[in-house]
């Protein structure tokens, strides 16, 4: 039997990808960007009194960095550094950013967290904040999260910290919504991946053969995606050919919705001191702030 296939949700983000990204964080359906946005304008004065000064506001995964707008306002950095997989929308967003908060010094750093990456050697090391919105950390599995909060906790000094979103656990019906929207837009994002790795990889993926589908996944707490072929499938690679049985599917994304002890205690483990954690009414989302 062939193994099931999988692939890297980071190619989610090409040009489409992060544009198709950009209109799922606007959709009703998909709550995450909302709720934890409301949790950063609600708590935007006590969270700035708790984390005091910060000299470099580092961004993971910054993307279009319209959810580091607030900090900059709030923390006033002197340096900003947005770090993300997709180059060219990054360094489009902060040259924008970079004009709105002159004199603040922006700069994108293109980087694969799937892989070592490290942030440039000329990036001062003293009052350092991470910051890592999105519940971003939950496309990860917990093992491999934790070692990436093992790796942010080696770049802050001990007057750093990590600023970071993670999605609680939730009733299914919510979550299978989010992810799997009215519009079709995350159908139309989970799709665009095969696009892209035919550019990359080379394949021949014809979109029409795949659906989408999201599912929930009670004994890991977490939301897959996959696409279903919807009938027999050959694909061509450079290296040969890979055939997909009807119904076969290619699974392209776990979103983990941890339980805030669990993810805590993940912190700590990963040498994380002094915890403070925002949260909206609901309980669906927490923002929380770890001392390095
Ligand atoms: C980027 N990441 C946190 C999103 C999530 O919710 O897991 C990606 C996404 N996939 C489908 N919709 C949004």
């Amino acid at each position: 039997m062939q193994p099931a296939a999988q692939i890297s949700p980071k190619f989610f983000y090409d040009e489409r990808g992060c544009a198709l990204f950009e209109q799922i964080t606007r959709l009703p359906e998909y709550y995450p960007t909302r709720t934890e946005d409301a949790i950063m304008a609600r708590y935007e004065q006590a969270m700035a009194e708790a984390m005091g000064p910060c000299q470099v506001l580092i961004e993971l995964g910054a993307g279009n960095c319209e959810k580091v707008r607030r900090l900059c306002r709030s923390l006033a950095p002197r340096q900003f550094v947005g770090v993300d997989i997709a180059a060219g929308f990054l360094s489009r967003a902060v040259q924008r950013l970079q004009q709105e908060f002159s004199p603040m010094a922006a700069r994108a750093v293109a980087a694969d967290f799937t892989q070592e990456w490290a942030l440039p050697a000329d990036v001062p090391r003293a009052g350092r904040l991470l910051f890592y919105p999105g519940s971003s950390i939950g496309n990860f599995d917990p093992a491999q999260a934790q070692h990436m909060l093992a790796h942010m906790r080696s770049l802050l000094g001990d007057d750093g910290a990590l600023l970071i979103g993670i999605d609680l656990p939730k009733p299914r019906e919510v979550l299978i919504a989010a992810y799997d929207d009215a519009q079709g837009v995350t159908a139309a994002f989970n799709r665009n991946v095969l696009q892209h790795v035919n550019r990359v990889l080379g394949s021949d993926f014809d979109l029409q053969d795949w659906a989408h589908e999201a599912r929930f996944d009670a004994v890991h707490s977490r939301v897959e995606m996959h696409l279903r072929a919807l009938r027999p499938v050959i694909v061509g690679w450079p290296q040969g050919l890979r055939q997909f049985a009807e119904g076969e599917t290619i699974h392209t994304e776990n979103s983990y919705k941890y339980p805030l002890g669990t993810f805590l205690g993940m912190l700590s483990r990963a040498g994380f001191g002094r915890k403070r954690v925002w949260t909206d009414a609901r309980n669906w989302f927490a923002v929380i702030h770890a001392h390095a």
